[in-house]
């Protein structure tokens, strides 16, 4: 993936879970055919890339089997892909990537970085792929293990680990030009730590290479906008993540990873317009 110069709004990717237990929108396009179908219409809302995955990532989840996850996402692939999208598949598994590399995805969306199954790495060197890597410190069922940021703090130490996925990808043969950095909100994360990577996504840009965010639906906006000790539950979330988004638009994230396709492209169209450039 090329940077995307400076002052370009980011991209936006379009998040086609086909799982049926996801905390956003779990069961809801967890067929072949749903699925293709909201792609679809992400896509006429003006989704860049849509991102495929089959294996629900929220706190507590258990992992489903590679058989299962290579069926809900493979056949979704290839029928996008051939319509023509640019297809990113979510996962964190080599197998996974190869199938859906060979079925037409040119990005792999990988939540662990390439801690999770190593193989991977090589995987996207010989695909010849994009490779997103996210800060990722522990499967989905321990990662509450995990938030322990001292004593560096948060951003100085999602800097560090994001630097050695970064040089690990490199290492397995992937061009450092394909790497795109992600920092992973709500992965081992608490939401004080989310909102102060937010506030320094500089700090991770000065990695070097591209950023994507995703926050669209994560609890954190839900706790953000608690009222009377009740969570704001997860499909009331998107009025915040537009707001989020319309900040974002000139902090130089690269792609943003959302559920509300028409929400962040009216975000990101206001934006542009305060910038002289509707
Ligand atoms: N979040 C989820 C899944 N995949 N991939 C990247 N690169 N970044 C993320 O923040 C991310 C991801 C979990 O959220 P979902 O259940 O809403 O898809």
């Amino acid at each position: 993936m090329t940077a995307t110069a400076a002052a370009r709004l980011p991209r936006v990717m379009g998040i086609v879970n086909v799982t049926p237990d996801s905390f956003s929108d779990g069961g809801r396009f967890d067929t072949t055919e749903t699925a293709v179908a909201h792609g679809r219409e992400l896509l006429a809302e003006g989704a860049d890339i849509l991102d495929i995955g089959g294996e629900s990532t929220r706190p507590g989840a258990t992992r489903p089997l590679v058989a299962e996850e290579l069926d809900r996402v493979v056949p979704v692939i290839r029928e996008l892909a051939g319509e023509g999208a640019v297809v990113s598949v979510d996962t964190m598994r080599a197998e996974v990537a190869e199938a859906a590399v060979a079925a037409g995805a040119t990005i792999v969306n990988d939540v662990s970085g390439g801690l999770a199954d190593p193989r991977i790495l090589e995987v996207v060197a010989a695909g010849d792929v994009d490779y997103v890597a996210m800060h990722w410190r522990a499967h989905a069922d321990r990662m509450r293990d995990f938030t322990d940021y001292s004593p560096d703090g948060v951003v100085e130490t999602v800097r560090r680990e994001l630097g050695e996925r970064l040089d690990a990808a490199v290492a397995a043969g992937i061009p450092v030009e394909r790497v795109v950095l992600d920092p992973g909100l709500g992965f081992a994360k608490e939401p004080r730590h989310n909102w102060e990577l937010l506030a320094r996504l500089d700090v991770l840009a000065g990695l070097g290479r591209p950023l994507l965010v995703g926050a669209s639906r994560k609890s954190f906006l839900g706790t953000l906008l608690r009222r009377d000790g009740e969570t704001r539950p997860v499909g009331e979330r998107e009025h915040a993540h537009a707001a989020l988004v319309a900040l974002l638009a000139d902090r130089g994230v690269d792609v943003l990873r959302v559920h509300d396709v028409r929400a962040t492209r009216d975000a990101l169209a206001v934006a542009a317009a305060m910038k002289g450039d509707p």
